[in-house]
């Protein structure tokens, strides 16, 4: 069989409560879409964002039905993986020779698992995708055995197949710019309008991939081979100009989990200050409390070309814990950073994470009084999650933590173990106690809602708007 018609799919999917309420683009598909394009010019590719054509699962069968494609291809994270197993089964009951292929790194760290559980996948394409996927298409096309394909996992004759890993592309450069022109239908509908309005158009880019560090709770190092690879300044700035100028992107959001402010902010602030587009565009960024307190200068500087928000993984309070984490940051730079942001005017964003073994109701409301004293513009709690691909996943699995095996689940907002003295339950309650103890107190709400900075305003209206405290009272 030769594939004729690529249907990439963002299947219809939750949004997550605590950001409200957003319709994000499909970035990974738009990035991977855009390599095939390129390689392999005579495919015919679509994308189908059911998020922002409002289709239900009924809609997508019958859209397959009348399409007829010849691979469907879908990507998602832990919490959202069974969209892409649900919309692989809906191919196959379509028609069971349409090939279903999905990626991204929860699939990628537990393929033999999934292949298992779910033999509606035909394909596995671990790590980076672009590379594989082509290779695979042009093997299955000329006739190939796909076996020798790096990066693929497969059953076959009831076995399962992983082939060798693919190494990773050397120059990010080399990547075309994300197939934004493939939506171009639904690009109005992307917004978040908690964090800038729902009038104003959100899009992801990328400007590098992985981090060096090694944190125990998070699956990017592990996915991206342990390294930090950039695209060179000049194309971040080319793209963030492309963005704003063809596609009309105002609110974009950086997927770069360490933005290395060290290495590429006073470039990036050097190659767009003489750009038009930095009076347009709301730029978002997510840097290590660490970086930001050894550059208030470059934050400074970032702020006059149009960044508006940057998030820190401030995580715990408590040493031994962010030892445990393996973080490598500590309160005194926390307490510094969001200093630095907010003299600067830039939206301080910090993210806290409750539910370490160690953790006893104490030690949580000691958090709790910690990020107040923080004072960042907004905060955001979390539940410790074991998600695969992580260190924390393969040691609570080992020690039997794990209190909670349904993967959908995996979105932060629930509690997934308990610790060494607290039930699951008195995690979700501790959790929903830190929201309540932020956002429930009176002072602080009306002090926000009236801020004289826009952002602040949005957020607290959001926050009461949405009724966030009483849906993490839902979660007990
Ligand atoms: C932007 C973003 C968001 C946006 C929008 C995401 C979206 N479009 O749905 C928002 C803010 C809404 C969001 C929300 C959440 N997010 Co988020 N998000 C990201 C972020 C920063 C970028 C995602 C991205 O576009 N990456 C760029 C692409 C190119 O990378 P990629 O998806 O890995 O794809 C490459 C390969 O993996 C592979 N591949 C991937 N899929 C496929 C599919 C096929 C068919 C093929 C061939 C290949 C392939 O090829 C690609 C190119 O090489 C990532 C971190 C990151 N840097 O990736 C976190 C991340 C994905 N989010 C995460 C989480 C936990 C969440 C939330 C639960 C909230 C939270 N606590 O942050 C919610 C859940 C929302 C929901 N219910 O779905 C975690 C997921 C961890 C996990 N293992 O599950 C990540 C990894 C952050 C982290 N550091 O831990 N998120
Ligand atoms: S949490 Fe941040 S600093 Fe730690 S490994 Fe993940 S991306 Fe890197």
């Amino acid at each position: 069989m030769k594939a004729k018609k690529l249907l990439f799919v963002e299947p219809p999917r939750h949004y997550w409560f605590v950001m409200g309420e957003y319709c994000p683009p499909p970035t990974t598909l738009v990035i991977l879409a855009a390599y095939v394009e390129r390689e392999i010019p005579n495919l015919e590719i679509e994308i189908l964002d059911c998020q922002a054509e409002k289709m239900s699962w009924d809609g997508l069968e019958k859209y397959i039905e009348s399409t007829n494609p010849s691979i469907v291809l879908t990507s998602g994270f832990t919490c959202n993986a069974y969209t892409c197993v649900k919309t692989s089964e809906i191919a196959k009951k379509v028609n069971e020779d349409i090939i279903t292929i999905v990626g991204g790194i929860h699939f990628s760290s537990i393929p033999e698992e999934s292949l298992n559980d779910f033999p509606e996948i035909d394909y596995i394409i671990r790590g980076e995708g672009e590379q594989t996927l082509v290779e695979y298409i042009k093997s299955l096309n000329n006739g190939k055995k796909v076996d020798k394909v790096k990066g693929l996992s497969f059953k076959h004759k009831g076995k399962i197949i992983h082939t060798p890993p693919r190494p990773f592309i050397k120059n990010l450069d080399s990547l075309p710019y994300p197939a934004y022109h493939l939506i171009e239908d639904y690009i109005k509908e992307y917004h978040f309008s908690m964090m800038a309005g729902k009038n104003t158009r959100y899009m992801v880019l990328e400007g590098a991939r992985g981090c060096e560090y090694r944190c125990s709770f998070c699956t990017q190092w592990n996915h991206w081979g342990g390294m930090w690879r950039t695209k060179s300044i000049k194309r971040i700035a080319d793209e963030i100009e492309y963005l704003n100028e063809n596609f009309g992107g105002v609110f974009l959001w950086f997927t770069d989990d360490h933005t290395k402010l060290q290495v590429r902010g006073k470039k990036l602030y050097n190659e767009l200050k003489h750009r038009k587009c930095k009076e347009d565009v709301m730029l978002f960024f997510q840097a290590r409390t660490d970086d930001v307190v050894k550059h208030p200068d470059i934050i400074k500087k970032l702020r006059e070309v149009g960044t508006y928000w940057i998030m820190c993984g401030v995580e715990n309070h408590s040493k031994e814990i962010l030892e445990e984490y393996k973080k490598g940051t500590n309160t005194p730079d926390a307490y510094k950073a969001m200093k630095v942001l907010n003299e600067n005017d830039v939206f301080s964003h910090a993210m806290f994470v409750i539910g370490s073994r160690k953790d006893t109701h104490e030690s949580i409301e000691q958090l709790r009084q910690f990020s107040i004293d923080l004072r960042p513009d907004f905060a955001i709690y979390t539940a410790l999650t074991p998600f695969p691909g992580t260190i924390y996943f393969e040691t609570a699995k080992k020690k039997g933590w794990i209190d909670d095996l349904n993967y959908s689940n995996y979105d932060m907002a629930h509690a997934i173990m308990p610790t060494e003295t607290l039930t699951r339950k008195e995690v979700q309650e501790e959790l929903w106690k830190c929201y309540q103890n932020f956002y429930g107190s009176y002072r602080r709400n009306i002090a926000g809602i009236f801020s004289k900075n826009k952002l602040k305003r949005t957020l607290y209206r959001h926050m009461a708007g949405q009724h966030v405290l009483s849906k993490f009272r839902r979660l007990i």
